[in-house]
This record gives C-alpha cells, structure tokens and sequence, in this order.
C-alpha cells in the first residue's frame, strides 16, 4: 500500500523515464528501433526496475495511468526526433493485458498520435501471449482496432506462454519476439537451437518478422544471422539507456 502511495506521487512529480534498447537489424545492419522500458527514478532508491513495481500498479491499477505516461512519452520522443538523425526510429513499448482491456486505450492511443503528429507505422505495441487466454473477444477488438489504426503489434516472450499458436494465423500480429529464456543457451544447446529454427520459420511462413531478444554474445549473433532471424535485441548490441545517449550509441556502432 505504502508503494502504491509511492506510486502515486511518482506519476504526480514526473519521477519515471523510459530507458530504449536499440534492436539491430541484421539485414542492412541498421538500428532502426528501440524498445522502450520504463524505470522510475526515485529520490532515495535511486533507479527502480520495472519488475519491482510494475505489479503493484497491475494490482492497483495505476498501470493504466502510467502506461499512458508511456505512451505520451514514446509520442513525444518521436516527434522530437523528426528532422534529426533519429528521424527513422521506430519505439516499441509494452502493454500489459490490463492495459489492453481498458475501455478507452482506442481513444487514448489516436488521441496522442493526432497530439504529437506520429506516423503510426512508428509505434509498436508489445503484448505477451495472455491476451490469447483470456477476454479473447475484446482483445481481438482492441487489436484489430489497433491494427486499423496502422500501429505495428508484437507478441512479446514468444514461446513462454500457454496459448494456442492459432493466434499467429487469427490476429493481426506484425511481430514475433522470441523470448530469451531460448536465446541464452542457443548456440550450446541443441534441442534450443532447434525450437528458435522452427520459431524463426513459423513466423517466415506465415509472413511475419522475428525478433530474438537477450543476445549477449557473437556467437548467438551469428547463429541468429545464419538462421535468418530479422532483427535483435540484447546487451550485445546495446543495453538499455536514457534517450539522450541513443544517439552517440548510433554513432559509435554504425
Ligand atoms: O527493463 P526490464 O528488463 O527490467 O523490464 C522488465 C519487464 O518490465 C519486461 O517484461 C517489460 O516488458 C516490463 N516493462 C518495462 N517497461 C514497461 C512499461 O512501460 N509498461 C509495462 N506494462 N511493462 C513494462
Ligand atoms: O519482457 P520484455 O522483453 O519486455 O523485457 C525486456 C527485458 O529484458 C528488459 O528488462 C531488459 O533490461 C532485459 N534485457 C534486454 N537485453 C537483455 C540481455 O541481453 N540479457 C538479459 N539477461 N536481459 C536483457
Ligand atoms: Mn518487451
Ligand atoms: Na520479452
């Protein structure tokens, strides 16, 4: 309860910031994305992780409130980077089931696109394998709504989940990221090797691009390169960081 307090003030005296992890594409060896991640700054504990109190507002309910700060956030630094070197980003952000079952997410969302004058094409929207499980009909609203509206959808984790893979085919999905758990153990692990070569073809064969998050070595670079995969994500090729240093790390590894 004392966090949820927190919480509150936190949104009141602006204490979050997004942090963006560069995703490389293998193809052309361009950075063209980043997902956004959200920290909260605190005035004693210093940088909080998402995991310690994304939960709480799950189980409060302030996650609606602060994904909205996402998004308008994610808005804002797109419309900020028009005419500068960051002008062909795109930002990923991610969305819990809660956040999609909200009502007026539709709204919300065009709403700020119209505000800050965003391509949507530019806007991703991560969601995890849960909204397949339950409260489909909605989600399947909300996505195809989405969908219409010209953002780009990505399911997050893939693989972790206990959904049906029917999905890939029923919902508009534009992206699949294969969760890290797969990656971490890629290149030593062959029963791992064999699962992220059929993700990667699955994908492929029903036309959508795949992302392999947690690359943290070359090795897994080149086995992900040799298998195909579209783009990557991982400490390798760039930690997370405050907006303001993504343009030296595009410089720097370009
Ligand atoms: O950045 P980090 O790896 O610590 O993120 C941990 C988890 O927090 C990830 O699963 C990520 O999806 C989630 N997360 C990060 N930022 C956001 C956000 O803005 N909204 C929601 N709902 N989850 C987020
Ligand atoms: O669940 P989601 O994919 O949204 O969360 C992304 C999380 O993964 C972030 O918290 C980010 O800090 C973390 N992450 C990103 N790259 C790597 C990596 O290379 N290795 C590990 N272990 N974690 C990573
Ligand atoms: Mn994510
Ligand atoms: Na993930």
């Amino acid at each position: 309860l004392q966090l949820e307090k927190d919480l509150h003030l936190a949104l009141e005296r602006d204490e979050f910031i997004l942090y963006m992890q560069p995703q490389l594409n293998l193809a052309d060896g361009r950075q063209s994305s980043v997902e956004a991640l959200i920290r909260w700054q605190h005035p004693t504990r210093g940088l909080v992780p998402p995991l310690e109190f994304i939960p709480a507002a799950e189980e409060s309910g302030l996650i609606i409130p602060i994904g909205r700060w996402v998004l308008e956030n994610a808005c804002r630094y797109l419309s900020s980077w028009r005419g500068t070197a960051l002008d062909h980003m795109s930002i990923a952000i991610n969305l819990s089931g809660r956040e999609l079952a909200s009502p007026d997410l539709l709204e919300a969302v065009s709403g700020m696109l119209t505000r800050y004058a965003v391509d949507p094409s530019k806007l991703k929207i991560e969601l995890t394998e849960e909204i397949f499980i339950d409260n489909i009909e909605h989600n399947m609203d909300q996505l195809l709504r989405l969908d219409q509206l010209g953002l780009q959808l990505a399911i997050d984790d893939f693989g972790v989940g206990y959904s049906s893979l029917a999905y890939l085919r029923n919902f508009p999905v534009s992206l699949v990221k294969i969760d890290r758990s797969f990656i971490a153990h890629v290149v030593e692990r062959p029963d791992d090797a064999v699962i992220v070569r059929a993700v990667i073809n699955l994908a492929h064969n029903l036309g959508i691009p795949v992302v392999a998050e947690g690359i943290e070595t070359q090795a897994q670079l080149d086995f992900l390169r040799d298998n195909h995969c579209d783009l990557i994500q991982g400490y390798f090729t760039g930690h997370p960081m405050p907006a303001k240093a993504l343009l030296a790390h595009l410089s720097r590894t370009a």
